[in-house]
């Protein structure tokens, strides 16, 4: 057995049957042991696309990611995907072609050092340098990936170790999923500290504010279950950060939408108000917290989180418990259960009542019947068209932001988007892969004109894979996101975020063999996707949208109060907003409404 079918044959038994990648010099061997494999590779046309594919692939399904990549370019051209999988915590892992053994430091052609690439956007990369190395070391590079905090590996695989034979004992293995490598000092905490548990339980029975911030932990560990008892045990509203969208039911009252920069406003003045922050599975990113000196300045802080190098690290914490979501949140709701279940809701109905009505004061208008079309009118459409098992992957910009406000996820692994890098290029190739992997659900990429231009090469592997992903391009004819800073902090100078002549989408598309649309009127996205659903092929809508339309968001440096911009609203019962109902217009006032 050589060191490439060793590679295939472990990768097999651990269940990754479906690899995406790109073949070249330095891994050729393995590329030509794959050539009579039962794996399954799906030949990108970028590596990126490849790795952004890998963490589709990983989001959607829970399970780990596969890519290949050659030496030198191919491997630089996986980091952009390597560091998102990193930033975002999905098990991803990357095998890279690299130049022989007796070459390597002597810059040979496409030599590039991926290890030291790698090191500081993975959770480790390993290169064997004998084949007898190869079963234990992807054995314990899926371990590694997905237990714990979950996060890439990269493999970088000398050529002649692809082709050297292993010796007879390793090449006489049946199984190899007994072999892995020593990994000292790596043993995730997953159960959490009882006492501390115990600790968090006393000051959420005292409160009489608390909110629950949920993060992509909470999806990770599988706990949505558990999530939505808790909130409603303790009565508590639900906001999420961006990869905590699915995490909690969006559709469930006590849920406030989505915190941070560009939080919606209901979220950002309620999470300021409440006086116990119980965070699950984030990592308080800046974006979600905004200035750090006046985020929770009311509230004691309970902190969840399986990767202890979080605790602490952004905002100070009250109580730190470190371990596996899911088992925390059971172990939390069996505490609590002991104490006087009816006296600690007593303490919080009013603020849970207050709360949900504000929510109904800022529910956002999504209906406009005008030309050129609103994104948020095509966000309606879009969810109108699918159900709740339809997966949604985002580019990033402001489309990004719109599907996060306005596209209610319901369940976990729904919403996939580029949260921590905010890599421009992932929505399309990410589709690509949780298409792959979840072939039996309508899956749609939401993206923009800018990113899409960036992997647009990869419509080429949906026409030949013939995966019918719909992708919905958001076309305002620059780069909205950057556009929408300069306009309100760079005194509207507006350098290089035109995009002047963008191509024809519909062209381009049909170039590549895709079916493409155009969209300018209410009710033809909707359609349209009906229409894709029913035919099974890939469509690209390019929907034409406004392109003067702008985000509310936070300052940056500035407190998650401080919005500038607001939506308008669908329902004004607030008194504040031109409606003339006065029993809540202390609440939207108490929380800043303006
Ligand atoms: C690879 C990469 N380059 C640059 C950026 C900076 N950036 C963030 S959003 C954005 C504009 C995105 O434009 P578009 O894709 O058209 O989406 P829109 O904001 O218009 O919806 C840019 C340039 C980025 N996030 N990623």
């Amino acid at each position: 057995m050589k060191g490439g079918e060793a590679i295939i044959k472990a990768l097999i038994e651990q269940g990754a049957d479906t690899v995406f990648g790109y073949p070249g010099g330095q891994v050729l061997p393995l590329y030509d042991m794959i050539y009579n494999s039962d794996l399954n590779h799906v030949l990108v046309r970028h590596e990126q696309s490849a790795s952004h594919a890998a963490d589709g692939f990983a989001r959607a399904s829970g399970k780990v990611g596969v890519c290949i990549a050659t030496s030198g370019p191919g491997a630089t051209n996986l980091v952009t995907g390597i560091a998102t999988a990193y930033m975002d915590s999905s098990p991803v892992v990357a095998i890279t072609g690299q130049v022989p053994t007796h070459l390597i430091g002597n810059d040979a052609f496409q030599e590039v050092d991926m290890l030291g690439i790698a090191m500081p956007i993975t959770k480790h990369a390993f290169q064997p340098k004998n084949p007898d190395e190869i079963p234990a070391m992807i054995n314990s590079s899926f371990e590694l990936a997905k237990t714990g905090r979950p996060g890439p590996i990269v493999i970088d695989v000398p050529k002649n170790v692809q082709e050297q034979d292993l010796s007879d004992y390793f090449s006489n293995i049946d199984n190899f999923s007994e072999l892995t490598l020593d990994t000292p000092g790596y043993s995730p905490t997953i159960k959490g500290n009882p006492r501390q548990i115990k600790k968090a339980s006393k000051i959420i029975a005292n409160s009489s504010k608390p909110i629950i911030l949920a993060g992509g932990g909470v999806i990770i560990s599988g706990a949505s279950k558990e999530l939505k008892e808790f909130s409603e045990l303790i009565q508590a509203p639900v906001t999420t950060t961006l990869l905590g969208k699915g995490s909690f039911p969006e559709d469930n009252d006590a849920y406030l939408g989505m915190l941070g920069m560009h939080g919606r406003k209901v979220a950002n003045l309620s999470l300021d108000e409440s006086d116990c922050i119980i965070a699950i599975g984030c990592r308080f990113s800046d974006r979600t917290t905004g200035s750090i000196e006046e985020f929770a300045r009311n509230s004691k802080v309970i902190h969840i989180d399986i990767d202890p190098a979080e605790i602490g690290k952004n905002i100070e914490v009250d109580v730190p418990i470190v371990g596996d979501a899911k088992n925390i949140l059971i172990k939390l709701i069996t505490d609590i259960k002991t104490l006087d279940i009816k006296k600690i809701n007593q303490n919080s109905i009013e603020w849970y009542n207050d709360t949900l009505l504000f929510k109904k004061s800022c529910i956002p208008r999504l209906t406009y019947n005008e030309t050129p079309l609103k994104p948020q009118q095509i966000i309606k459409e879009i969810s109108h068209a699918l159900d709740e098992d339809s997966i949604i992957t985002t580019d990033v910009g402001q489309h990004q932001m719109w599907a996060a406000h306005f596209f209610d996820t319901i369940k976990p692994r729904k919403f996939i988007s580029s949260g921590g890098l905010g890599t421009m290029g992932f929505g399309f190739p990410s589709a690509i892969g949780a298409k792959v992997a979840m072939p039996e659900n309508d899956v749609l990429a939401v993206t923009g004109d800018g990113g899409f231009l960036m992997v647009c090469q990869d419509l080429a592997t949906v026409k030949e894979y013939d995966i019918p992903l719909i992708i919905c391009l958001f076309n305002n004819r620059k780069l909205g996101m950057v556009y929408q800073w300069q306009n309100l902090f760079y005194e509207k100078r507006l350098s290089h975020t035109d995009l002047g002549q963008t191509p024809d989408f519909l062209k381009l598309s049909e170039s590549f063999g895709v079916n493409a649309e155009r969209i300018t009127e209410v009710g033809e996205t909707e359609k349209a996707i009906r229409a894709a659903k029913k035919d099974g092929e890939a469509i690209l809508l390019d929907i034409v949208i406004d392109k003067n339309e702008e985000l509310p968001m936070v300052p940056p440096g500035c407190g998650i109060t401080d919005i500038l911009g607001e939506y308008k609203i669908e329902n004004d019962i607030t008194g504040i907003n031109g409606g003339n109902s006065d029993t809540n217009d202390t609440i939207a006032n108490k929380r800043g409404g303006d």
